[in-house]
C-alpha cells in the first residue's frame, strides 16, 4: 500500500496550485490524506492540467479508499510510460486536437508523387539473386512482430497469431512465423563457412489485451521449438481517453475510479525496443538488420528473402514492403512527398489521408486508379526493414517517439463534441518522418499474390468489398496460402490444374490445389525448383501437405489427399501415382454458432474423407512409390 502525507496540511503546501483549487477539486482535498507524496505531486499535475473533474464523484475519506489509490497507481502508469508524462500527452492532444478541429491537413505544404523503389518478379533471375542475398544476410537479422492489436475489424474472441494460418493442417500464424525463422537461420547458418552457432532473436510486442494470451501460447507449445531465450515479449501500455477538445481525461464508464483507455497504435513498437535496451544489444553481437512484421499476414516470409536481399544490396537504412494497391483500399500508400520549401520524404501515407491530400494538390478524382487498374501509390503492408545502426543513432535523437495523430469521431460539423472518447495514436511505419533528408528510404514491391493475404475484415464486412477489391478475411487469407504454393510449384514446371470458384461466407474466392509445406522445406523459389519436378501433376481437388526438409517430388501424379511426414535426418524421393477420395471442403456459415469460431470465420471446414499419409521417422535415404 502507498505511504499517506502526514497532515493535511503538508498536502495542501505540496499542492500548490494557483486560483482556488479546493473549489475546483473539493473531492480530492477531503481525500488528500490517503496519497502519498509522488501521488500529491501526480494530483498537483493533474489539478494544473485542468482534470478536476476527474474527481468530482469522489465521495469521503472512508468510502472506497483502495479503488481511490488504484486511481492514482494507474496515473503513475500512465504518467511513467509516456515521454513527458502525463502533461505532455494531454498537451499534445490539445494541439492535435486543435488542428483537427480546424481541418489542417497534416501534410500540408506537400505535393505528392509516386517515388521509385525495387519491383520485383517472382522468379526471375533477379528475384532469385535477391533471395539469395537475403537468405546469407538473414543471420545477422532480429525480427519484431507487432502483435498487440485485438483486430477489432475481425470481431474473433481470441489472439489473432493463435488463429489457423490455414486449415488443412491447422498450423497458427504464431508456429507458422517462428517456424520460419527458425527455418531462416538453419538456412543462413548452413551458408556460413566453419560453425555458426547464431541464434536469430525474436521479439513479440503484445499489449494488456494479448499478453498472457501469447505468453500462454509460447509456453503451452514449448515455444513452437524455438529456444525461450531466443524470444523476448515487450508490453505495450495503453493511454488514456480524452473526451474534448480541451483533452479532458475521460474517466472509465464502468469505474470512476478508473481514467479510459485505449491502445496507442503499433508506432509504440520503437520507444518498446529502445527502452529494453535490446537495440544495442543486438548491435554488439553483430546484428544488421530488424525486420518489423504485423500479425496475421500468412504469405509474409514467402517475401521475406528477397526483400532483405534488396536492402543489403541497395544499402537501405529504410526498407518497406509494398504491393500494387487498389484505389480506396484499407492499406496506406507510400508516396514521396515534396515540400514547398524542397524537403523530400518517401512516406507511408495512410488509406483515410491519401484520398484528401490528391484532392488537395491538383488531383480532383482523389484516390483512383490508374491504366494498370491498380492505384499508382504502391500498397504499404508494414513490414518494415531498418538497418540498426542508423535506427539506433536515430532513436538515440528520439527515444523513439513517432509523430502521434489523433482521429475524433465528432457528433457534428462543430466539431465541438465526440461521439465517443478518443486517443493518441502513432504508427511504426511513421518512423521515417524524422529522418534527414541523407538517409536512405526506399521500397520493395512484391506480387500480391505472393506478399500480402492478411486477416482483417469479419465475414459480413468482407463480403460486402467491392468487387475486385481483396477480401482481407479468414476465407481469402486461407485461399491466398494455397494459391501461392500452387502458383511457385506452377512456375517450377510442375502441371497444377487451375483453380475453381468457389463462394464462402458469401465472398468469392479461388480454390487452388490445398498444397502446404513447413518452412524448412522450401523459404525460396530455388528450393521449391529443386524439390519438386516438372513431371509431378497435382489436380484441383487435391491436398498435398509436405511435413519435412528433404522430400523430393519425382513424377508425382496426385489426385486426392496426400500428406507426407519426414525427420531432419531422412532424405525422401516420392513418385508415382497417387488417387483417392482426398479431403473436401464443406461450406459452413459464420453465422452458426456449434461451429468453433476459427472455422466459422471462414466459412468452410475440410472433411477428410479419405487420404494417403507417409511417415519416414529414421535417418536414411528411402524411395517411394505406390
Ligand atoms: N498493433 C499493435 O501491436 N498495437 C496496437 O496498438 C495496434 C496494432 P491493424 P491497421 O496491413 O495493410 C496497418 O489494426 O493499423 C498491431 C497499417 O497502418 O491490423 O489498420 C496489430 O496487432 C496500414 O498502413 O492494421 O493498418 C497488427 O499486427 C496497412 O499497412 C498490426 O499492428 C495495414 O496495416 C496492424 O494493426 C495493412
Amino acid at each position: 500500500m502507498a505511504s499517506t502525507v502526514g497532515s493535511t496540511a503538508e498536502g495542501l503546501s505540496a499542492l500548490d496550485i494557483s486560483g482556488d483549487w479546493a473549489a475546483s477539486a473539493p473531492n480530492l482535498w477531503k481525500n488528500l490524506s490517503l496519497l502519498s507524496p509522488d501521488q500529491v505531486q501526480l494530483a498537483k499535475m493533474l489539478l494544473q492540467m485542468g482534470q478536476s473533474h476527474l474527481f468530482e464523484r469522489w465521495p469521503e475519506p472512508g468510502v472506497d479508499d483502495d479503488e481511490k489509490r488504484a486511481f492514482f497507481q494507474q496515473v503513475a502508469r500512465l504518467n511513467a510510460s509516456y515521454p513527458g508524462g502525463l502533461a505532455s500527452y494531454i498537451r499534445t492532444a490539445r494541439e492535435l486536437l486543435a488542428d483537427s478541429k480546424s481541418g489542417k491537413n497534416p501534410f500540408d505544404g506537400f505535393t505528392p508523387s509516386v517515388p521509385s523503389g525495387e519491383s520485383l518478379t517472382f522468379g526471375d533471375d533477379n528475384f532469385i539473386h535477391f533471395e539469395e542475398i537475403g537468405v546469407k544476410e538473414m543471420q545477422n537479422a532480429a525480427f519484431v512482430l507487432v502483435a498487440g492489436g485485438l483486430g477489432e475489424r475481425l470481431g474473433y474472441n481470441g489472439i489473432k497469431v493463435a488463429l489457423p494460418r490455414e486449415s488443412s493442417t491447422g498450423t497458427c500464424f504464431l508456429q507458422h512465423y517462428i517456424e520460419s525463422i527458425l527455418a531462416l537461420q538453419e538456412a543462413s547458418c548452413r551458408l556460413v563457412e566453419g560453425a555458426c552457432q547464431r541464434q536469430i532473436p525474436f521479439v513479440i510486442m503484445t499489449s494488456d489485451d494479448t499478453h498472457a494470451r501469447t505468453l500462454k501460447l509460447l509456453e503451452s507449445n514449448a515455444y513452437f521449438g524455438m529456444s525461450p531465450s531466443q524470444v523476448t515479449l515487450l508490453k505495450q501500455e495503453k493511454v488514456a481517453c480524452v473526451d474534448d477538445n480541451d483533452a479532458r481525461l475521460a474517466v472509465d464508464p464502468h469505474n470512476k475510479y478508473r481514467i479510459q483507455t485505449k491502445p496507442h497504435g503499433h508506432g509504440d513498437v520503437h520507444s518498446l525496443l529502445y527502452s529494453s535496451g535490446l537495440l544495442k544489444t543486438w548491435r554488439d553481437a553483430g546484428l544488421r538488420w530488424v525486420l518489423f512484421f504485423q500479425d496475421t499476414n500468412g504469405l509474409l516470409f514467402k517475401a521475406i528473402p528477397a526483400s532483405l536481399g534488396v536492402s543489403a544490396s541497395k544499402q537501405y537504412h529504410v526498407n518497406s514492403l509494398a504491393v500494387p494497391r487498389k484505389a480506396k483500399e484499407a492499406i496506406g500508400g507510400i508516396a514521396k512527398l515534396t515540400h514547398s520549401d524542397g524537403r523530400t520524404m518517401v512516406i507511408n501515407v495512410e488509406y483515410n489521408q491519401l484520398d484528401p491530400l490528391l484532392r488537395s494538390t491538383g488531383h480532383p478524382d482523389g484516390d483512383v486508379n490508374c491504366e494498370t487498374g491498380y492505384s499508382p501509390f504502391p500498397g504499404n503492408i508494414n513490414q518494415l526493414i531498418l538497418e540498426l545502426g542508423p535506427y539506433i543513432e536515430e532513436l538515440q535523437k528520439t527515444g523513439g517517439a513517432i509523430k502521434e495523430f489523433v482521429n475524433p469521431k465528432y457528433k457534428d460539423a462543430t466539431k465541438t463534441s465526440f461521439k465517443s472518447s478518443t486517443r493518441l495514436e502513432c504508427m511504426m511505419q511513421d518512423y521515417p518522418q524524422t529522418l534527414p533528408p541523407t538517409a536512405r528510404v526506399g521500397f520493395t514491391v512484391m506480387d500480391i499474390w505472393l506478399a500480402y493475404a492478411p486477416v482483417k475484415n469479419n465475414p459480413e464486412d468482407a463480403a460486402k468489398v467491392p468487387k475486385g477489391n481483396p477480401y482481407h478475411s479468414a476465407t481469402s487469407g486461407e485461399m491466398a496460402i494455397y494459391r501461392a504454393n500452387s502458383l511457385m510449384l506452377k512456375k517450377a514446371g510442375v502441371k497444377v490444374s487451375d483453380p475453381v470458384l468457389q463462394v464462402f461466407n458469401g465472398q468469392e474466392v479461388e480454390v487452388w490445389p490445398r498444397v502446404t509445406w513447413k518452412p524448412q522445406w522450401a523459404l525460396t523459389y530455388a528450393d521449391v525448383k529443386s524439390k519438386a519436378s516438372e513431371s509431378c501433376y497435382i489436380s484441383q481437388r487435391s491436398t498435398l501437405i509436405i511435413n519435412g526438409r528433404n522430400i523430393f517430388l519425382e513424377d508425382l501424379s496426385l489426385d486426392g489427399a496426400f500428406v507426407i511426414n519426414s525427420a531432419d535426418d531422412a532424405e525422401v524421393k516420392i513418385g508415382g501415382s497417387v488417387q483417392n477420395k482426398g479431403w473436401l471442403l464443406e461450406n459452413v456459415d459464420y453465422k452458426d454458432t456449434s461451429v468453433p469460431e476459427e472455422v466459422r470465420i471462414r466459412g468452410f471446414r475440410i472433411n477428410k474423407v479419405e487420404q494417403l499419409e507417409k511417415t519416414y521417422n529414421e535417418a536414411g535415404k528411402f524411395s517411394w512409390k505406390p
